[in-house]
This record gives structure tokens, sequence and C-alpha cells, in this order.
């Protein structure tokens, strides 16, 4: 919108001075230092990338333009009458301006996508013509790379234009690409869990949440009450029955976790070669099908059906640690836990589980997850070896969709990178407002690390 890209325009230009003054006068300064373990061991804990969107402290968690997530969801201005949330649209003006929107300003944005949402035909047909046994996150990477005629980066550049505005382009494809996402991921949705059947209308009186909730089928009665769920969980308060609110809170959640998670790294490492937003997101989510990044809120329910299967849903605790030993014994990392930033149980976590407590405690899915919590970190403890023993988002998401809707958990990652987007892309603008050169790391070989080592 309007608003967004002339807070850009105003504030890009500032950020640029800084960054040159910091470049110039402190660009020799020494932040970190590079061990052998460094090399060859994922870069882990190295300060090498820069990040204006969000930040990640290892014991609180994620926080957006310096402020906690929990904040965050507190202060996004509710849009409409009744809801109980703030909306996506409103998180992306944050995470791009890093000022919080007025209610009017975030309404502007969803005027924006709602104006921009429609997508190609050709795209469409591909999606229906995909094989169902394409996982969905592959067909939203396929889907996503195929908006690239649309791209209007593509064009300017083509056209020669000048670096300095190259931003405005990428502004422009990410607000494209996001207000398209919800029809992309409804269609692969109705494609292959419901053999085809689905609106893809863009209705113009409902927000991009909604847009995306009606697309699914959404809401089904008991989805209502998993919106009831986030509600409480993340904006403190104890009311309201609009299920998009779900949706919205969901979308907000996800959307960044600072810039070296792989999804986020993915996304800029391609943008460097001035490959289009539209395929650097493609990369982006490539990254976060992965099993230990997004897949992991498959993976667990995956996981947790094989051990009901195995040993039942009222397992002993010695029975339990046997199934966790048998999977870390077969080579597998337990999904859901660990992360390789935070420290500590992840806050949002935590939450989740204090509303299943409320909501569903009896349910047999959230009464494992609750003593497993308890359960594997002493298992993994004992390897000596997990940084982190404890359990991440992922843990969790999985069984409350299932308790109360969302059975098709070969889609639980796309709703993720759908959310992901708004922060990666975020991001996308900031890399080429600021001039961020093409990624390109020096490498070596281990005959040179070993001459490095002797010789030093
Ligand atoms: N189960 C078993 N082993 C683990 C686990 C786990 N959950 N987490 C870490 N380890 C192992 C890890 O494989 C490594 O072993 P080795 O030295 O033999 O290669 C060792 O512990 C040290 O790894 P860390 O430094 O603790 O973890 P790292 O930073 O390398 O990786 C994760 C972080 C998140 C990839 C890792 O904890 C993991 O694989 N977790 C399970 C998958 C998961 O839940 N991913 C979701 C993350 C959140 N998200 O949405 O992206
Ligand atoms: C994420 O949200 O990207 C994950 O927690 C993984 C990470 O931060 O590395």
């Amino acid at each position: 919108g309007k608003g967004i890209k002339a807070k850009l325009a105003k504030k890009i230009p500032i950020e640029r001075e800084k960054f040159l003054g910091i470049k110039c006068l402190h660009g020799q300064k020494i932040i970190g230092q590079i061990s052998v373990n460094s090399v060859i061991g994922g870069m882990r804990g190295l300060p090498l990338l820069f990040c204006e969107t969000s930040s990640l402290d290892k014991n609180k968690g994620i926080y957006y333009r310096g402020k906690l997530l929990k904040d965050v969801c507190a202060k996004l201005p509710r849009v409409q009458e009744g809801t109980q949330e703030g909306t996506p649209e409103g998180c992306f003006f944050l995470l791009t301006t890093g000022l919080m929107p007025t209610k009017k300003e975030a309404q502007e944005v969803t005027k924006e996508w709602l104006k921009r949402g429609s997508v190609p035909r050709y795209c469409l047909r591909m999606i229906d013509s995909m094989d169902k046994r394409v996982h969905p996150m592959a067909q939203l990477c396929a889907a996503s790379a195929c908006l690239n005629p649309q791209s209007q980066f593509v064009e300017a550049y083509t056209k020669g234009a000048r670096r300095a505005d190259y931003w405005k382009y990428a502004y422009e494809d990410s607000m494209n690409l996001i207000a398209m996402l919800p029809t992309v991921a409804a269609s692969i949705y109705a494609n292959v869990f419901k053999d085809g059947e689905g609106s893809r209308e863009v209705n113009h009186k409902e927000d991009w949440s909604g847009n995306f909730c009606r697309m699914l089928g959404l809401p089904e009665k008991d989805f209502v009450d998993l919106m009831r769920l986030y509600m409480i969980l993340h904006a403190d308060h104890e009311s309201g029955n609009d299920f998009v609110d779900l949706m919205r809170l969901y979308m907000i959640l996800h959307a960044d976790h600072e810039s070296g998670n792989v999804s986020a790294h993915a996304c800029h490492l391609v943008g460097t070669a001035l490959s289009d937003p539209f395929l650097s997101f493609s990369a982006s989510m490539c990254g976060l099908a992965g099993p230990l990044h997004g897949l992991a809120n498959q993976e667990v329910l995956v996981w947790l059906t094989k051990l009901r299967k195995a040993i039942g849903d009222d397992p002993s605790d010695e029975e339990l640690k046997k199934f966790i030993d048998d999977t870390l014994k077969g080579g597998q990392v337990i999904p859901g836990y660990g992360h390789a930033v935070l420290r500590d149980t992840d806050p949002r976590f935590v939450l989740q589980n204090e509303f299943a407590m409320k909501h569903c405690k009896d349910d047999p899915g959230v009464k494992l997850v609750t003593r497993l919590w308890k359960i594997i970190p002493e298992v993994l403890k004992k390897l000596n070896k997990v940084a982190n023993p404890y359990p991440n988002v992922d843990a969790h998401s999985g069984v409350l969709l299932q308790h109360y809707c969302l059975k098709e958990l070969k889609f639980y990652t796309v709703l993720f990178g759908v959310s992901r987007a708004l922060g990666v892309l975020s991001q996308l603008i900031w890399s080429r407002a600021l001039g961020a050169p093409i990624e390109r790391p020096k490498s070596f070989s281990s005959t040179e690390i070993c001459r490095f080592i002797n010789e030093a």
C-alpha cells in the first residue's frame, strides 16, 4: 500500500546513510571469531548476518522490531468490529516499516492485498495438474516459482533500473505474492485433500485471513474452539468466537525468526543473486519443507502416531523412554525438540500447553505431549550433546490442530509457509533497499583446513 511504500521511501535514505556511516567509520571492527568448528559446523552462533525485522533472545524468544511477540500480539490494532486479534497485514506493516500501524494503516494494507490477490490462470492450471502425491510444500515451491513472469523486479532490471530503486520493485512483487498466497495455498489444499472442492474467489469484504479460511472451507464447528485457544494464549483475553482470529494470530506468530533460520537465509541468499522475489520465496519454502525446520510440525505427529500405535495412548514412563531410545538408536532425532538458537522451552510451547490444560486436557494426544515434555529432556540430556533438550513450538501445535479441526497434517507446513512470507519478504525488501551484495563466503577443503592447522 501507499502507506508502507511511502513510509519506506522516507526511511530508506536515512537507513542508507546510517549504513554508509557504519561502513566507513567502523567497517574494519571485529565482532566475532571463526573457529574450525564454525566452518564445519553449520556456522552455529557466528554473528554473520544482518536482520532489521526481528531478533531472537535465546531464553525469551523472538522480538519483532524490538517488541516481544506477546506484546506485538497485544498491541497490533484490531481492525474490524468484534475481532480479538490484530492482523497479519498490521504485522507486515510493523516488520517492514518498524512502526506499529494505526488501525487505518493496517486496513490500508488489507485493501492493497485484496486488490492484488488474483492468481493468474496459468498458475492455477499448473496447481490443478499436479499429482496428489506431490507434497503440498513442493507444490507451494513450484507455484511460487511459476509466478515469476509476474515479476516487476525482472521487468525493471531488464530495462536497466537504478540499483537504488530495486527495493521498489521487490516491494511490489512481495505485496503481490503475499496477496496471492491464500488462494495458492487453498487451491493446493482443495486438490490434495478435498477432490478440488473449494472457492478461489477473493471476497473484498473479508481480510487476508478471512479469505484464506473461507477458501480452506473453514470454519468448521471445532475450529472456533481452536481460535479461542490461540486468542487466549497469545493475546491475554478470554472470549471471542470469530474463527478467523485464529488464522490471523497463527499468521502473526510464525512470520519471522531473524535471518539465520533456513527459510529466511535461503530467501536472502537467492535474493542477493538478484533472483526475483517469487524465486527467492520459492527457495525459502524449499528450505522450510525440511524435517529439521518447518516440516517438524508434521514430523511430530507422524512420530506420535507411531508411538501410540506401538505402545498405546497411556504407556508407562519406562515404555516411553524405551520408545524415545529406540528412535535415537535408529539414528533419528526427536522431532519438535531442540533448537539452533533457543536454549529453553520455547515460550510458545508453554502457552499452548497452558491452554490445552484448560480446554482439552483429556485429549490423549495432549496428555502424551505433556508427559513427553518432562521425559524427553531427561533422555536428551543424557546424550550429552544436545544443546537444547527442550520442546520448540512444533512439538505442540499439531496435537491441538488434530484435536480441533485441521486433520491434514501434510498441510501444516504450508500454513507455516504462508505466514513466513511476511517475514522473509520484509527482509528481502530491506536487503534490496540497503544494497546487500551477492552472498559468497569462501570455502575450504579438508586438505586446506589441515594445512592451516599445521601452519598455525
Ligand atoms: N533429538 C535427537 N538429537 C538431537 C535433537 C533431537 N531433537 N536435537 C539435537 N540433537 C543432536 C543433533 O542431531 C546433534 O547430534 P550430532 O552431533 O550427532 O550430529 C547434537 O544433538 C547437537 O545438535 P544441537 O547443537 O543441539 O542442535 P543443532 O543446532 O545442530 O540443530 C535442530 C537444531 C532444531 C535442527 C535440532 O535440535 C533438531 O534436529 N531437532 C528436531 C527437529 C525439530 O524439531 N526442528 C524444528 C525446529 C523449529 N522450526 O520450526 O524450525
Ligand atoms: C524458525 O521459526 O525459523 C525456527 O524456530 C528455526 C530457527 O529459528 O532456526
